[in-house]
């Protein structure tokens, strides 16, 4: 808006030589091209003071007028296109204007009646098209959206000066409605009329903007797709369906309806977070599906909450209702592991041909946890990843499909980032289809309370994405909106909102009271007449169908149902299995089951290190210029590969590098990570001399290889997580990382981390095999940036400390990961890191990995690997245990210090300056969980005569003494005591103050190395 206003006033007469026709195909390529810029078809020489009805109201009006000029100069009045051609014609300023010729006499008392002054004729004219822009801009305020009527939404009081009453208020008055008035080209009411009488004007705009819909849009910034709208909502006659369409709608209604008052019936004491007051939520659905499926979409993923989730899995997705009734029944034994928590979080996978499209389509809707909004992003991960699988860079065949509570869109943050991933190039979907279930409550509280926005939705607008909003009592305009939404979304592959307005006719669920605390809504809802009844109603008056046959619709539904609940009753076994919202064909063996119980070596040959090395080390494509700094670091990788070594940053790169040549692909995302935090990964280079231009070097390793993408990300944490998280479900052949900044900004996402990623494959039979890049370590920065806080991902293991695990010595360490819920390594050399993330992938299971990662060892000169360490062989070490002059002559130790980490290199130093290297032997845990029982018991034994001491550098109510001591007391049978060296007990994961941080340091390091420490204690 404002825009268009600045380049009116800079309006200037256009060159001579160009012609009306270049300068409208300028302006449609800027309509459409990605500059949207008016400014190359303005080239006016004279000011606007020159003439004077050029000012800043008239200016839009003038605007308008003139582009409709270039496309077509009898589109407008005689007198503007002399206007507009003497303008053209380069006349001074105040000479373009020539009276106009005389109009015909019907056609000018038709226009504005005798109108002697063109002044007067644009004010009216202006008077319209703001009137045209009131009801494009606020007509939703006061559409009919509520079924209830008692919409609580707060506009603040502003009256819309819309309607016949109030043409006052633009300068007009009721002799002007029936005066005709040519349309703005910024509406499309017309039809195929260019002018219509004021009266037939804002009758039609009443009928666009102010009946069951009510469109949000004007605040888009792009006039193709607010044009876009406009014609979808605008046009005359856009609302009809045929018999056929009207009938389909009604069967979907009764499904709809008749399947919650079935559940009702045999279930009345069960929660089932029942669909009554929103049943146009299952029509709506099936239009959107069955208008992306004609759009040329394949799968579609979903994600919901509680209200109505049977409903959707019944006659949305189609899993069949013998198998949700049986889910009522308690007696069912489980057949397979999962917490069985079927009803509203599990999710389902489903192919099936789209009846309407006669094509196949794939619906599945993703577990959730009860968290609201927590599955936001991981549909998008997956999408995402199934876009990506399929090469469907443009989202024209995988989609994906949000459901919100109104509660929860507005209140929960998650949404709003979200919304944010949805146009960035490593995250976009290509548009979402948001679906609210607004039934103006959250529980028990009202929007009055619950929100500070006008609607629940208006965290859309933050992505320009269109909102509908839609009485739900209207089961023909929520179709209508659904196949806009659907449209739109296959148009511009952006995001876009409908906003079913409706009502929850029971309490939260249907043992909820609502009376106790919203009595006058739910008097006003126990009047309401169900909508099934009403359009059923409306059809039979209009003879649409008779009213044996609605009833013979619903017989028919009530029969499906009745058998498959006698179905039902024969089902004994649950198996969690036919609830997967992601198979992984071609994974598992036919019962599920891994293919194999080994994990193959994980090193690399000579060769292939030496290669992935030099690909590390320089720049693969010409004339590419990097930096001055940078250079020297890819020399200083080229020496060590020479030396046959490897830091952290390169044992990274030798990992994926290999795992890519080898055809797994990966993604490396969250913040900064192209670079990394530390400056250390450099994985994507930049032409220091042409922007945009960049390299990624672990692209150009073997030409079969697979992708690899990193991706720096947004600033959040919950989102991004949950996205990679979903990216990592779709496909067990990708090694999905997630990288946070420090590893403390993990608990920004812990929702993710608690309710999917620990639990994920105990509630859901799912597994998956993200890794978690958590840099952590206590280096005197202070409380924030220390700590990865690995206490309570230790807390959250699923292993029994007190008991020692009865494996096989061959198995003892597969058989370990198989049953764990995560694993949780903390690594202290880089050939380590190298052969965990490659285990992760050559395992034949998935199991998400924690890993601890350093920050100051990432240059420490002694946290290097040898070549050796990553050879064909070699593998993951679990523990790796002292190699010094100890081992020569173990009876004569006299302690053994168990640590984890970086706190290792601190440890050896100080024994070295102690000259203790004989007397205590220093062993480092680097695989946490599942815990090494077997390898430390490996220790324990080495070393009879020393006591067993556990180090840290993190306080001792963090880091892992809590989760190591119970264990290594059940390594040693509890026959010998655990001693603690490390820091006391503290609330902020650090000091703040680096002295008092190198002298709690040299505390727990004299503890650590004082033989007499705990004597006299027990
Ligand atoms: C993150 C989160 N906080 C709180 C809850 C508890 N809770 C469950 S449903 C609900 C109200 C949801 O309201 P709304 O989003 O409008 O959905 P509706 O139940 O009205 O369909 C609340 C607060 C939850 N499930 N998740
Ligand atoms: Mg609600």
């Amino acid at each position: 808006m404002h825009r268009l206003r600045t380049t009116v006033v800079r309006l200037r007469p256009i060159a001579a030589p160009q012609t009306a026709k270049s300068q409208t195909q300028a302006r449609l390529a800027a309509v459409g091209g990605a500059l949207r810029t008016f400014q190359p078809m303005r080239s006016y020489t004279a000011s606007v003071s020159a003439e004077p009805f050029l000012n800043g109201t008239s200016s839009n009006y003038v605007e308008e007028m003139y582009y409709a000029w270039l496309e077509n100069p009898r589109s407008v009045h005689k007198s503007w296109d002399i206007f507009f051609r003497n303008a053209n014609a380069g006349a001074p300023p105040g000479a373009a204007y020539q009276s106009p010729p005389p109009l015909g006499l019907a056609n000018a008392q038709a226009m504005v009646g005798v109108q002697p002054n063109v002044e007067k004729l644009v004010e009216d004219h202006l008077a319209v098209q703001s009137l045209v822009r009131a009801y494009q801009v606020r007509g939703h305020h006061i559409a009919k959206l509520d079924p209830l009527d008692i919409s609580v939404v707060d506009f603040d009081e502003a009256p819309v000066m819309v309607g016949l009453k109030k043409v006052e208020f633009y300068g007009l008055d009721e002799s002007d409605l029936d005066k005709v008035f040519r349309l703005p080209t910024t509406t499309f009411i017309g039809g195929s009329e260019s002018t219509l009488p004021l009266r037939e004007i804002i009758q039609r705009l009443e009928m666009a903007y102010c009946q069951s819909i009510g469109v949000e849009f004007m605040f888009i910034n792009d006039l193709e797709q607010c044009q876009w709208i406009r014609q979808k909502f605008e046009r005359p006659g856009i609302m009809q369906f045929t018999l056929e369409e009207k009938r389909t709608l009604l069967a979907r209604m009764v499904r709809s309806t008749r399947f919650e008052e079935f559940l009702q019936r045999k279930w009345s004491s069960e929660k089932r977070f029942g669909l009554e007051g929103c049943e146009s939520l299952i029509p709506a659905l099936k239009t959107i599906i069955d208008k992306s499926s004609m759009n040329g979409v394949e799968s579609i993923i979903m994600g919901m909450p509680h209200r109505g989730r049977l409903n959707v899995l019944a006659n949305v997705i189609r899993k069949e209702l013998d198998q949700i009734f049986c889910q009522f029944d308690s007696k069912l034994e489980a057949a397979d592991e999962g917490s069985g928590d079927v009803k509203y979080h599990l999710g389902m996978w489903h192919r099936r041909i789209n009846r309407v499209t006669d094509r196949n389509i794939t619906l599945s809707l993703m577990a959730n946890p009860s968290h609201l909004e927590a599955v936001d992003p991981v549909v998008q991960g997956k999408t995402k990843a199934e876009q990506f699988y399929c090469g469907d860079t443009e989202g024209n065949r995988v989609m994906s499909i949000l459901l919100h509570g109104d509660a929860a869109f507005a209140g929960q943050g998650v949404v709003y980032e979200t919304f944010h991933l949805s146009d960035l190039p490593s995250y976009t979907t290509h548009g979402t289809i948001h679906v609210v279930v607004n039934n103006q409550i959250g529980f028990t509280t009202d929007p009055r309370v619950a929100r500070s926005s006008s609607y629940p939705t208006d965290v859309a607008k933050v992505v320009n994405a269109p909102i509908f909003h839609v009485n739900a009592d209207d089961p023909e305009a929520v179709m209508y909106v659904c196949n806009v939404a659907a449209e739109w979304r296959a148009t511009f592959h952006k995001d876009v909102v409908v906003d079913l307005v409706c009502y929850r006719r029971n309490g939260h669920n249907e043992m909820d009271e609502p009376m106790f605390t919203q009595p006058l809504m739910y008097k006003q809802i126990k009047k309401q007449k169900g909508v099934l009844q009403k359009y059923a109603e409306k059809l039979i008056v209009e003879g649409a169908v008779t009213r044996q046959e609605y009833e013979e619709e619903i017989a028919k539904y009530d029969k499906i149902c009745e058998e498959a609940h006698a179905r039902s009753k024969d089902e004994k076994i649950l198996h969690i299995k036919h609830w997967l919202d992601s198979p992984w064909p071609g994974f598992f063996n036919m019962d599920g089951q891994p293919k194999s119980m080994t994990s193959p070596s994980t090193g690399l040959t000579e060769e292939e290190l030496g290669h992935i090395g030099h690909i590390a080390s320089s720049v693969p494509v010409e004339d590419f210029t990097i930096h001055g700094g940078l250079s020297r670091i890819l020399k200083g990788r080229a020496a060590m590969v020479g030396q046959r070594v490897c830091d952290w940053a390169l044992g990274e790169y030798m990992a994926f590098g290999s795992l890519l040549k080898e055809g797994t692909h990966i993604r490396l995302s969250g913040q900064d990570v192209e670079r990394g935090t530390f400056s250390h990964r450099h994985h994507v280079l930049h032409d220091q001399n042409v922007d945009k231009r960049i390299c990624i070097p672990m692209n150009h390793i073997a030409p079969n290889q697979a992708p690899y993408t990193v991706c720096n990300s947004s600033l959040s944490e919950y989102g991004v997580l949950g996205f990679e998280l979903g990216f990592a479900m779709a496909s067990p052949n990708a090694l999905v990382l997630w990288e946070a900044q420090f590893g403390d900004f993990h608990n920004t996402a812990q929702c993710i981390i608690d309710q999917f990623i620990c639990p994920g494959q105990a509630k859901w039979v799912r597994q998956n095999g993200i890794v978690l890049l958590l840099p952590h370590g206590m280096e005197g920065m202070g409380p924030e940036h220390s700590s990865a806080r690995p206490e309570r991902f230790l807390q959250m293991c699923n292993e029994d400390p007190d008991a020692y695990p009865k494996f096989s010595a061959e198995e003892f360490a597969v058989r370990q990961l198989y049953d764990c819920n995560w694993i949780i390594v903390n690594c202290s050399t880089p050939a380590n890191y190298f052969h965990v993330l490659r285990r992760q992938i050559l395992q034949p299971f998935r199991k998400p990995l924690i890993v601890f990662t350093p920050k100051s060892l990432l240059r420490h000169p002694d946290a290097k690997s040898n070549f050796d360490d990553m050879l064909t062989g070699t593998h993951f070490q679990r523990l790796i245990p002292d190699s010094g002059p100890v081992c020569e002559k173990p009876d004569g130790v006299k302690r053994i210090v168990f640590c984890t980490g970086k706190v290792y290199y601190e440890l050896t130093r100080e024994r070295k300056n102690r000259g203790m290297d004989n007397t205590v032997a220093i062993a480092r845990i680097e695989q946490l969980s599942p815990f090494p029982f077997d390898q430390v018991k490996v220790e324990t034994d080495r070393y009879p005569n020393a006591d067993l001491v556990w180090c840290q550098e993190e306080h001792k109510n963090q880091g892992y003494y809590d989760y190591v001591k119970p264990r290594l007391r059940t390594t040693v049978d509890r026959t010998r005591p655990v001693w603690y060296a490390g820091r006391g007990p503290a609330a902020a994961p650090a000091t703040g103050n680096k002295a008092a941080h190198l002298v709690e340091l040299q505390r727990f390091l004299d503890t650590a190395f004082n033989l007499d420490a705990f004597t006299g204690q027990s």
